[in-house]
C-alpha cells in the first residue's frame, strides 16, 4: 500500500484555550487524506515530564511563543519522515526518537514531536476507514469511560484560597455515558445557583470548574454535596468524588503549604483518612508530591485499599517512573497524559504497564487544551475505564465529552463502565 505514506507534514503555531501558543500538525497523505492534530499544555506540570519547547523571546507570547518547535517540525522531522507509512507507528515513533536523542525530548522538544505522532495516528485510523477509537483497539475495545468532571477548582488552576486544585464528580450509578453526562450537569448548574445564592463568585478556572474563594477545602467539599442533593442525586450513589490535590505545588522544603500551615506528609495522608471517612470520595491524584516516594509508600499501605490513589507528576507518564511506583507500591492508579511523554508509542507502553500491575490507567486532558479529541478515543480504545477532561462546560472540553457522545450513539456495543471503573 502506498496511500498510507505521508506527503507534507507541517507545523503551525496557533492558541490553546488559556491562549498561550502550542504547536499544531497539518498532515497530508499520498491518497489525499488529511488530518491537523493539536497538542495540549499543561500549568501544574511535574519536572520529570517530556520537555515542551518555548522560544523564550519575550518580544513574542512573553516568551511563550513556539517557532523554535514549529521550525524542528517541518525542518527536521519532516524531511526525515516524508514517504513514510503511517501505519506503521511504533516505527515512525522510533524514528523520531532518534531523531531527537535526548532522554526528554530537548532537542526537538515534545510539543514538536507528539504532534507528528499524533497527526500519524489519526491519519492512519483514517486512511484504514476505522473511527481512531476502533483502530486503537480493535475488538478489544468495549467500555465507554466514567467521567470524572472537575467542576470546583483551586490551586494553580484558579486564583482563590482553595489549596486542592480539583474538586471532581464521577456519576458511577449512571447507566449510560449520556445519564453520566446529564447527572453531572444538572449538578454543575445546581452548584452555580447555589453560589450565587451565597454570593460567592461563580467565574471559572482554566478547566471550568468554579473558583470560589472559600475557607477550607472541606467547604468545597460541603458545596459539591449539597450541588448533588439539590440535583436531586444520592451522594455516594449516583455520584462519588474524586480529587487531584496537585500536591507538587504544595511542596516546600520543610514540608507542604496547606491550609495555612506547613504539614508533613504523615499529616497530610492523616487528613485524607479524615476526608475519606467523611466525604464519599473515591480517588485522590497526587496527594503527595512528585518525589516523595516515601510518603507515597505510606499512603498506599494506608489508604491504598480504600479509595484510587492516582499518579500524575510522580509517574509523568513514564514507564520508567511507573515500573519503580509498582516496585515500590506507591499509588495503584496512573494518569495518562500524551504530552508528558511524548509519543503514542510510549503512552501505550505506560498504558501496558500500569494494566500489567492491576493499576487503573486514566487518560487525561491537561489545564491548557485545544478542541482535539484524541484523548476520548484514547481512552476507550484501551478500555480506560475513567476520563478526566474537565467541568461539563468550555468548548475545548466539551469537544471531548461531545466526542464520547458521539462515540456512544454511534456504537451500541459499547458499554458504559460505571461502578465498574473503580474494582480491583
Ligand atoms: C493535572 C492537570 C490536568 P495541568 O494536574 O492533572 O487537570 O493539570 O495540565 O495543569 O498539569
Ligand atoms: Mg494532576
Amino acid at each position: 500500500m502506498t496511500k498510507d505514506r505521508i506527503k507534507t507534514l507541517q507545523a503551525m503555531e496557533i492558541l490553546d484555550s488559556r491562549g498561550n501558543p502550542t504547536v499544531a500538525v497539518h498532515l497530508e497523505l499520498e491518497d489525499g487524506t488529511q488530518i491537523i492534530s493539536r497538542i495540549p499544555s499543561g500549568a501544574s506540570t511535574g519536572a520529570h515530564e517530556a520537555v515542551e519547547l518555548r522560544d523564550n523571546d519575550p518580544a513574542r507570547f512573553g516568551g511563550k511563543g513556539v517557532l523554535g518547535a514549529v521550525k524542528n517540525v517541518n525542518e527536521v522531522i519532516a524531511p526525515a519522515l516524508v514517504g513514510q507509512s503511517v501505519s506503521d507507528q511504533a516505527a515512525v515513533d522510533q524514528r523520531l526518537l532518534e531523531l531527537d536523542g535526548d532522554p526528554r525530548k530537548a532537542k526537538l522538544g515534545a510539543n514538536a514531536i507528539l504532534a507528528v505522532s499524533q497527526a500519524v495516528l489519526g491519519a492512519a485510523a483514517q486512511v484504514h476507514a476505522e473511527p481512531l477509537y476502533r483502530y486503537l483497539g480493535g475488538l478489544n475495545a468495549s467500555v465507554l469511560p466514567v467521567p470524572l468532571l472537575n467542576v470546583l477548582n483551586g490551586g494553580a488552576h484558579a486564583d482563590n484560597n482553595v489549596d486542592i486544585q480539583e474538586f471532581m464528580l464521577a456519576p458511577v450509578g449512571a447507566a449510560s455515558f449520556h445519564e453520566a453526562m446529564r447527572m453531572a450537569q444538572e449538578s454543575y448548574q445546581a452548584l452555580k445557583k447555589i453560589l450565587q445564592e451565597k454570593t460567592l463568585r461563580t467565574a471559572v478556572g482554566d478547566e471550568g470548574g468554579f473558583a470560589p474563594d472559600l475557607d477550607s477545602n472541606r467547604a468545597a467539599l460541603d458545596l459539591l454535596i449539597q450541588a448533588l442533593e439539590r440535583a436531586g442525586l444520592q451522594p455516594g450513589q449516583d455520584i462519588v468524588l474524586a480529587l487531584d490535590v496537585a500536591a507538587t505545588e504544595l511542596k516546600r522544603e520543610a514540608g507542604y503549604a496547606f491550609e495555612g500551615s506547613i504539614k508533613t506528609g504523615p499529616q497530610l495522608i492523616d487528613y485524607y483518612h479524615r476526608l475519606i471517612r467523611d466525604y464519599p470520595i473515591i480517588s485522590i491524584e497526587d496527594g503527595l508530591a512528585e518525589d516523595d516516594w516515601e510518603n507515597w509508600q505510606l499512603m498506599t499501605e494506608r489508604l491504598g485499599d480504600q479509595i484510587q490513589l492516582v499518579g500524575d507528576d510522580i509517574f509523568v507518564t513514564n514507564v520508567d517512573r511507573i515500573q519503580k511506583g509498582i516496585e515500590e507500591a506507591c499509588a495503584n492508579a496512573v494518569l495518562i497524559k500524551l504530552n508528558q511523554i511524548g509519543t503514542v508509542s510510549e503512552t501505550l507502553q505506560a498504558i501496558r504497564l500500569t494494566h500489567h500491575a492491576g493499576w487503573k490507567a486514566i487518560v487525561s486532558h491537561r489545564s491548557g487544551e485545544t478542541e482535539d479529541t484524541t484523548i476520548a478515543d484514547l481512552a476507550v480504545a484501551i478500555n480506560g475505564t475513567q476520563i478526566k477532561t474537565g467541568a461539563p462546560a468550555r468548548g475545548e472540553r466539551i469537544a471531548k465529552y461531545n466526542r464520547l457522545l458521539a462515540i456512544e450513539q454511534m456504537d451500541p456495543t459499547l458499554e458504559y463502565a460505571g461502578w465498574e471503573a473503580f474494582r480491583p
